[in-house]
């Protein structure tokens, strides 16, 4: 029984590392795309924002969407633009950088979440 358990649970383990290149490299064509489209897109999954950074030119659009069950914010911590209403389940929230600079903002539901927004002119 404890030798059964073992073996799971190293492949369990064995699994998880091995996948992990592929989410890094998954991520970094996802930004490269979204980045040149002039329009740039933020997951909010498991009360975290998805890139937390990211670095767009001014006069893009930045569109967040929230794939979690709870409602999230994004609130500017120097109300830099306006913020949201709660976003329910798939609901969007766009806005387009405007003065280059660098911009923070949280979730004002769960201040924990926040995400930083680099604006090159
Ligand atoms: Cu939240």
């Amino acid at each position: 029984m404890n030798t059964l358990i073992s073996k799971i649970q190293i492949a369990t383990i064995l699994c998880a590392v091995s996948s992990l290149p592929l989410f890094a490299s998954a991520g970094e064509t996802a930004n490269t795309v979204s980045t040149s489209a002039g329009e740039t897109k933020i997951e909010i999954k498991d009360f975290a924002f998805n890139p937390q950074t990211i670095t767009v030119k001014a006069g893009d659009k930045i569109t967040w969407i929230n794939h979690d069950e709870e409602p999230h914010t994004v609130v500017s911590v120097e109300k830099q633009f306006k913020k949201s209403s709660a976003l329910d389940t798939d609901q969007q929230f766009t806005i387009t950088a405007n003065a280059p600079g660098t911009y923070t903002y949280y979730c004002s539901v769960h201040p924990k979440m926040t995400g930083t927004i680099i604006v090159k002119g």
